[in-house]
């Protein structure tokens, strides 16, 4: 690259390194101590072990791996590697305490810094590569920022997170419940996003045959619907797991839902509050999600739908970055970045509509689809087999979209997540869809 582009990327990876440590900081700062070395939930990490592996993962990937510098604390490498410890069981070990977790986290972004600040503009493909290094960083500590306010989801106790509403949904009555995306090819995934994982690797023409899709993600009040049909007491609309899992922990609603006095109420962030009809839903698993689908007399979108819909531009016939167009995603496109800390309306960010009409692709909730999260043709792993590869496989289903918990820089029309179909405590929802 030029020096002036060379220039740009590290501004742009300054500035997603300031903007996540910021939010880290807010959710490790807003509870006390003994809280951030709590077990909230057996689901969950202790906060303070986020923090922690925050700071490692930054230490092995770019002052080892990309700066070749020592390791400041070897050490600890094992304490923070997640596959060496389940979740459940990280509260037992010696982690850092909060006051050393701090400061090794900020000690290693000092040097990561150092390391920005010293690499040579005229670098070429060495450049863009320690570049993606530092999309990478900010992108892994965002995750584990969602991951915090799940964690902060599931603790009990005083309200320690607070942010203004989302906006309302202007036109929702003239919406259409769903559109049509006419069948054909089109492009999936991406060979020059410059921050894309490898999972998003490498752009490919998919067939795509034409399909209905919602406008919008499901709602509560449509999820209500589905609870008051006596839909969890209906073997016939769930698949045999997802029966199994109904019956083993005698689900009846999303999690955090409960039913007082005939009215269906939830738990958010330490509040206790009517389920609001018009938002998306939220805490459903993918067998809750294929169980509503099947109960509509629909289906879940496979994610080359999902991404098709988000995507195709059918007059230029190329695939846009976003729903919206290629820009980056602007508060008037997306709810995002955990500017609030629900999801908006149905119908809400009208700017942010794909140009098949649907709505709200990007953000809100992470919605699930019918597909198991596999390699694209072509896939190679990078900068390793962890990241992506050893998930590959029938046991997790590939969520799209983002959720009003992700930040900008991990959330593209081409970035997948994925999760068991179980889970239930992630900001998921879904929408559905059908053949012609
Ligand atoms: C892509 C969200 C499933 O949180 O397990 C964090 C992201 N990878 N640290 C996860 C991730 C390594 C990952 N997900
Ligand atoms: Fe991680």
């Amino acid at each position: 690259p030029h020096t002036g582009d060379a220039e740009a990327l590290r501004e742009r990876a300054l500035a997603a390194l300031l903007t996540a440590r910021k939010r880290t900081t807010l959710l490790t700062d807003s509870v006390d101590d003994h809280e951030l070395t709590a077990q909230h939930s057996p689901l969950m990490s202790p906060l303070v072990w986020d923090l922690a592996h925050i700071g490692n993962q930054e230490e092995l990937w770019l002052l080892r791996g990309v700066a070749g510098r020592e390791a400041m604390r070897p050490e600890i490498d094992g304490l923070y590697d997640a596959f060496e410890h389940p979740r459940a069981t990280r509260p037992s070990l010696p982690l850092l305490a909060p006051s050393e977790a701090r400061s090794y986290a900020s000690e290693v972004r000092g040097r990561a810094l150092d390391v920005l600040e010293s690499t040579p503009l005229d670098g070429g493909a060495a450049l863009v590569r320690s570049a993606f290094a530092f999309g990478m960083i900010a992108q892994h500590e965002q995750q584990h920022d969602e991951t915090m306010l799940i964690t902060h989801q599931l603790r009990s106790g005083p309200v320690a997170l607070t942010a203004p509403e989302p906006p309302r949904a202007v036109d929702a009555p003239v919406l259409s419940a769903e559109v049509l995306v006419p069948g054909g090819p089109f492009t999936m995934g991406t060979s020059t996003e410059p921050w894309a994982l490898d999972n998003e690797r490498p752009a490919h023409r998919r067939e795509v045959p034409g399909f209905h899709i919602d406008t919008a993600p499901v709602t509560c009040g449509a999820y209500r619907a589905f609870i008051e049909d006596g839909g969890y007491g209906e073997r016939r609309w769930w698949a045999p797991e997802g029966w199994a899992m109904v019956r083993e922990h005698a689900l009846e609603a999303p999690l955090f839902w409960h039913r007082e006095a005939g009215q269906w109420l939830r738990r958010r962030f330490g509040v206790t509050e009517p389920v609001p009809g018009d938002e998306p839903v939220l805490h459903v698993s993918w067998y809750e999600a294929d169980a509503y689908a099947r109960w509509a007399g629909r289906r879940l979108p496979t994610e080359a739908e999902w991404e098709k819909a988000a995507r195709h531009d059918p007059t230029s016939g190329r695939s846009r970055r976003y729903p919206w167009g290629d820009e980056d995603p602007a508060p008037v496109h997306a709810n995002l970045g955990q500017r609030h800390l629900r999801p908006a309306p149905a119908g809400a960010y009208p700017a942010g509509r794909a140009p098949c009409g649907a709505g709200q692709l990007i953000g809100d909730v992470w919605e699930w689809t019918a597909s198991d999260f596999l390699p694209y043709p072509g896939f190679a792993p990078f900068p390793y087999r962890e990241y992506s590869e050893v998930f590959f496989g029938p046991g997790h289903k590939v969520l799209r979209g983002g959720s009003f918990a992700v930040d900008t820089v991990a959330c593209r029309g081409t970035f997948r997540n994925w999760d068991l179909p179980v889970r239930r405590q992630i900001f998921s929802g879904f929408r559905t869809a059908r053949d012609l």
